[in-house]
This record gives C-alpha cells, structure tokens and sequence, in this order.
C-alpha cells in the first residue's frame, strides 16, 4: 500500500490531511506551490488534469476531487477504524449523502458568497444581490446540519467519521474566512468544538 498525498497549506487539501491523520494512515506529502505554479508543470497535470489540489497516488492509481479521495480513503482505510461504514450498509448511504451535501450544496453556497463579498476575491467580481442569495441558502443549509446534529453527537451517530471531519475542516475554516456568525446553530457549534479538540486534527491544523 501506498499514498503519496500532493497538497498546499491553506487549501482544499486540508480536508485530506485531517482525514489521513485520523486515519493513521502512512503516506508521502509532496508540497505543491500553488503561487509558484507547481500545480501547472507537465509532471503533475499528468497525474490530474486539472492541475490542483488535493491529489493522492493510491498504489500508483491517481485520485482527484476531495469527495472522491474522501470514499477511496474511507473504503480502504476506514472501515476497520470506524471510520466509514460498512460498504454496502444503510449508514454508508447516509455518508454518502451527507459528504457530497457537504461538499457540493455547503461548500458551493460558501464560496459564492465568499466570491461575492471577501477580500479573497477582486471587489470587482463582487455583485450585492448574488451575495445576498448566497448567504440565504448558506443560512438555510447550516440550519439542516444543525437539526441532523439534534440529538447526535455526529453526523451518522454516535461515532465521529470522515463525514464530520471533512465537513467539520472546510467549516473551521470558511466560516471564520467569510464572517458567517453561527451562534444560532448550537448543536454545529458545540460538534465544531468537539471536533477541533481532536489531537488528530489539531496536529493537522498546525501543519497547514
Ligand atoms: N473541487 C476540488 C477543488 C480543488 C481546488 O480548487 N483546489 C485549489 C486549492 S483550494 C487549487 O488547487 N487551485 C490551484 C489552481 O486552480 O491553480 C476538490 O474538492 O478537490
């Protein structure tokens, strides 16, 4: 077995370093510098086409798209640390769900509304209404997550898995990045605490 895990600091392969940490999985990292150019040069859009990252090597088969590493990882790896469900059970459906609802609906909204509001983004590209819509489907998908989390410590259960950390490292940080306040939503509030004070996750947060 293999991984070599190509990532920048302060990007999307965060997600995946808090998930291989967890995992205790053995992998090479190879640091890309986005700024630089790295990701462009023909050795790496060979292995992803769309030259970014994360991008993972699993025993010499490229992976890209952090949902997509996210399942390969939990499949392989993360069943037997309870990590990930069963393949084929009633709760790997329901991780399914929740990763790519994370994923697609959550961190789409976000970054609109970061696109049209932060500093991240040329004012110029910042249009009032487009935010305005943005933050409102934000608000209403941040209120979902926080129902599913009444009553349960995590996403599936009882049990932290890859849905919650990779939910739980793009929030950490876009929330705080796009000035959302949250303090409605207690029970994401009190699962982001949780979460955050995983060693696991803490080691990760201070490599990035
Ligand atoms: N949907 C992709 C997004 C990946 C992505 O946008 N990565 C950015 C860093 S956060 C990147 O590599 N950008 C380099 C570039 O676009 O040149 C995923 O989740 O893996």
């Amino acid at each position: 077995m293999s991984i070599t895990f190509y990532y920048s600091p302060q990007s999307s392969a965060g997600r995946i370093l808090v998930s291989l940490a967890e995992l205790g999985v053995p992998y090479e990292g190879v640091r890309l510098d986005l700024r630089a150019g790295d990701q462009r040069k023909p050795e790496f859009l060979a292995i992803n086409p769309n030259g970014k990252v994360p991008t993972v090597v699993i025993d010499g088969t490229p992976v890209f798209e952090s949902v997509a590493i996210q399942i390969a990882l939990g499949e392989r790896y993360g069943v037997q640390k309870g990590l990930w469900p069963a393949p084929g059970s009633p709760e790997q459906l329901t991780a399914l769900s929740w990763l790519v609802w994370g994923q697609v609906s959550l961190t789409g909204a976000l970054f609109r509304y970061m696109a049209n509001t932060s500093d991240y983004f040329p004012k110029e590209m910042h249009h009032e209404k487009q935010a305005e819509h943005a933050l409102a489907e934000l608000r209403g998908l941040l209120r979902i997550l926080d129902d599913r989390l009444a009553g349960r410590p995590y996403v599936l259960g009882e049990r932290c898995t890859l849905v919650d950390l990779d939910l739980a490292a793009m929030l950490g940080w876009g929330l705080m990045a796009a000035k959302i306040d949250y303090a409605e939503q207690k029970n994401l509030q009190g699962w982001l605490g949780r979460i955050m004070e995983r060693p696991a996750i803490k080691a990760a947060m201070a490599q990035t």
